[in-house]
């Protein structure tokens, strides 16, 4: 089943036919890729332009005639654009970056023996090998990212699950580097986490995750049903998996990882002492002595658990687990919960049964294969967000009026129409969910979390795509939309703000107990101007079409939001970005709700600050370039190039804001027309997204709609600011 694999020294070639990789793209928008074995079935299945391009496979688009003026660069990046969009209306991609996924999903599915396919293991090794680092031959937390233990000691672990031999050469310098970084023992907790589960690690080396703490009452103020979502998931499975000290058999591969992974002997490590022992290269939100000292008297709880206290919680945890995959259809709310919710279902309840069956149909969402191999995503997609962005950016450049592309929007509408959710969670008080009854997530609707710019974004593509178009069908009701508003607004925060999937449930003292090391604001929910300025922008536009409907709420609620704004706004002028890179993606977002709510650059100081200040750090070729390290330190961080995406976003913030003079804008709009290919395309730049402070992480489609929705907007923009100046 993990049989060894005759692996090249190098991995720029595939290790497989490419020619024979498919995406299926089924139900809502589920991806999940398949190898065709026999001839007949390549035959009976041709390779289309979706995915070829994924592949890294030539397309067959032709180069077109060059772009006379920005709106026809949009159009061409759209002719080319279009031919991405999946059948069923949604656009798919990739979505990797985080380098601690796929050893993840490697070492839990070895753990429960769930195998993958050959051809698969062959290409999760490729992704590895081409993402470790040139110098040191490690692997860090994201894959821009500088080599750390969790990176390295993983993605190790992976390689030699997956087959690779430990004298394989990429195997010998990644162990060198772990071996100079001191071993293994000095991983995250999370890392910490993997490896027991691998029998690699002792359990005494990790601080407690006690179960009992889902039998407090609701009320107490840090009750994890407060945590911030994921945390919460991640750590339900992890008590459930850390009360039974849960650890596959030993076999050759763990003996022999035990020497590989440790300077040390395996069998004279001081485990307990290795709790709080975390390297200082892999160091972001070191642990506050609060929570060393709750951690040392867990502890010394578990020296002397009650065993009938241990079972009630573990049932407890284990119900909650129950639930969370049955309410998303086994895809879970990510992959790291994914991982443990699919270890726990197995340590319960073994292979022969119907939630091993499902976890393992499921697991195949997360996999993606791209061109430089096989790896693990961040979600099982961003279907809603992608197709959310192209749909606004072709109404709002008027492209989608023109007769070739109006198919390709109705389509879309058509995506949107089934990707919202139409009902509540079935397990939905009980499993301390928030509404989801006319909500779209990021992904898919089976997936079936609501995220608040996800209900934003998705509300305004559909308001756009059904009304601002005549040729569109009425598919979404008047009601539906309605009850996406409703969602929207049980989601506003005391501050006027919104934070991601929930609203904030507990008090900011939380994160002093942030256990994972790794990630920055991760305990409890926050307000994000991202998430904040999607809703706004959704309810001032739907409020044009339907002025009736809780108009009085809508106008507090936007009111609220707006002053959010104001106040998260820093003394430079700009807006922290959380989950895009950086200050570029949230200024878009700012300047486009103040504008519908009249703050423009003449009208409101905020709007002309966060103009300045995307000026001050235009360059001197007319783009703009962060790099992800601004989201780390919270403070502009220059890139050392311009980058396409960033560039649209802060020309699209300044005409948002009507900045009133052309040339920045101009400067901007050359330079985006200047990278576009011949045939319409972008090329892939820098790393466009983030989480959690210090992860990047991918939005490919991104170097797509934001060029098409910019360059077309520009266009317009332009000639009406030269109408202006002449008259
Ligand atoms: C995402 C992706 C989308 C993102 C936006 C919609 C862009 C944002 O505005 C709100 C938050 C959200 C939904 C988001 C939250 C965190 C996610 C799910 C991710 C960045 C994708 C991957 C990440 C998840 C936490 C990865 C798993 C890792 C853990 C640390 C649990």
């Amino acid at each position: 089943m993990w049989t060894a694999l005759d692996i090249p020294d190098t991995a720029q070639e595939t290790f497989t036919d490419y020619k024979r990789w498919r995406l299926l793209v089924n139900d809502g928008g589920r991806h999940t890729w398949h190898y065709l074995r026999t001839d007949e079935e390549v035959e009976n299945w041709p390779q289309n332009e979706v995915d070829r391009f994924w592949l890294g496979l030539k397309t067959t688009m032709p180069d077109l005639p060059p772009a006379k003026d920005p709106l026809d660069a949009a159009r061409n990046g759209y002719k080319f654009y279009k031919e991405l969009q999946s059948h069923d209306g949604h656009w798919a991609g990739e979505y990797g970056g985080p380098m601690f996924l796929l050893p993840a999903f490697v070492i839990g599915s070895y753990v429960i023996g769930m195998p993958f396919k050959e051809e698969e293991r062959l290409e999760m090794v490729r992704y590895i090998m081409n993402h470790a680092h040139p110098e040191d031959g490690g692997w860090g937390i994201h894959v821009e990212g500088h080599s750390t233990v969790f990176g390295t000691g993983l993605n190790y672990t992976a390689m030699r699950i997956l087959g690779v031999d430990k004298d394989h050469p990429v195997c010998v310098k990644a162990r060198a580097y772990l071996h100079k970084l001191g071993g293994t023992t000095s991983i995250p907790a999370w890392g910490k986490f993997y490896l027991s589960l691998l029998n690699c690690y002792d359990w005494a080396g990790n601080n407690p995750v006690p179960a009992e703490i889902w039998l407090l009452p609701d009320w107490v103020p840090f009750h994890p049903s407060k945590w911030w979502i994921h945390v919460r998931n991640v750590y339900i499975p992890m008590s459930y998996l850390y009360g039974l000290r849960f650890k596959m058999e030993e076999n050759d591969l763990i003996l022999s990882l035990r020497e590989e992974l440790y300077t040390e002997d395996y069998y004279s490590i001081d485990w307990p002492a290795q709790r709080n022992n975390i390297n200082k290269v892999d160091e972001y939100a070191p642990h506050t002595r609060l929570f060393d000292m709750i951690s040392g008297v867990l502890y010394m709880y578990e020296g002397c658990v009650l065993p009938p206290l241990r079972r009630a919680a573990l049932a407890r945890t284990y119900r909650l687990i129950v639930m969370e995959d049955e309410n998303t259809a086994y895809q879970t709310l990510a992959p790291v919960s994914k991982v443990f919710n699919m270890v726990a279902r197995f340590a319960a309840e073994g292979r022969d049964c119907e939630s091993f069956k499902m976890h393992k149909q499921k697991r195949a969402d997360f996999i993606w294969l791209g061109a430089e191999g096989m790896m693990v995503c961040g979600t099982n997609g961003s279907q809603l967000w992608d197709t959310g962005f192209i749909s606004q950016a072709l109404v709002e450049t008027g492209l989608a009026y023109e007769p070739e592309n109006r198919q390709s929007m109705v389509k879309a509408l058509e995506w949107l129409d089934q990707g919202q959710m139409r009902n509540d969670p079935i397990h939905y008080h009980e499993a301390y969910r928030h509404t989801t009854k006319g909500a779209w997530g990021f992904s898919t609707a089976e997936q079936g979390y609501t995220v608040s710019d996800c209900v934003g974004e998705g509300l305004k593509a559909s308001m756009y795509l059904q009304f601002n178009l005549e040729f569109t069908p009425n598919l979404i009701s008047k009601e539906r939309m309605c009850d996406a508003v409703n969602v929207l607004l049980t989601l506003q925060n005391p501050n006027g703000g919104f934070a991601s999937y929930e609203l904030v449930r507990a008090p900011q003292w939380l994160e002093y107990l942030n256990p994972a090391e790794v990630f920055g604001n991760i305990m409890r929910e926050y307000c994000y101007p991202e998430c904040t300025t999607s809703v706004i922008t959704a309810l001032a536009i739907f409020r044009k079409h339907f002025p009736d409907y809780r108009a009085a709420d809508i106008e507090r609620t936007i009111r609220g939001a707006v002053r959010y704004l104001h106040a998260a706004q820093t003394p430079e002028g700009g807006w922290i970005g959380s989950w895009g890179i950086c200050f570029t993606y949230a200024a878009q977002f700012a300047l486009e709700s103040l504008s519908l709510v009249g703050e423009t650059y003449a009208t409101s100081t905020v709007a002309r600050r966060g103009c300045e200040f995307l000026l001050s750090h235009q360059r001197a070729d007319g783009g703009w370039g962060e790099s992800y390290k601004s989201c780390e330190q919270s403070a502009w961080v220059e890139h050392e190039n311009s980058q396409v995406v960033q560039t649209c976003w802060a020309v699209l913030a300044l005409m948002y804001a009507q900045y009133p003079y052309a040339d920045a804008i101009k400067r901007g709009v050359q330079l985006v027309m200047q990278r576009q290919k011949p045939d319409g395309s972008w090329a892939q730049e820098a790393i466009e997204g983030v989480f959690n402070k210090t992860c990047a992480i991918a939005y490919p489609n991104f170097k797509f709609s934001f060029p098409i929705w910019m360059l077309g907007k520009a266009h317009f923009y332009l000639l009406e600011l030269e109408a202006r100046s002449v008259s």
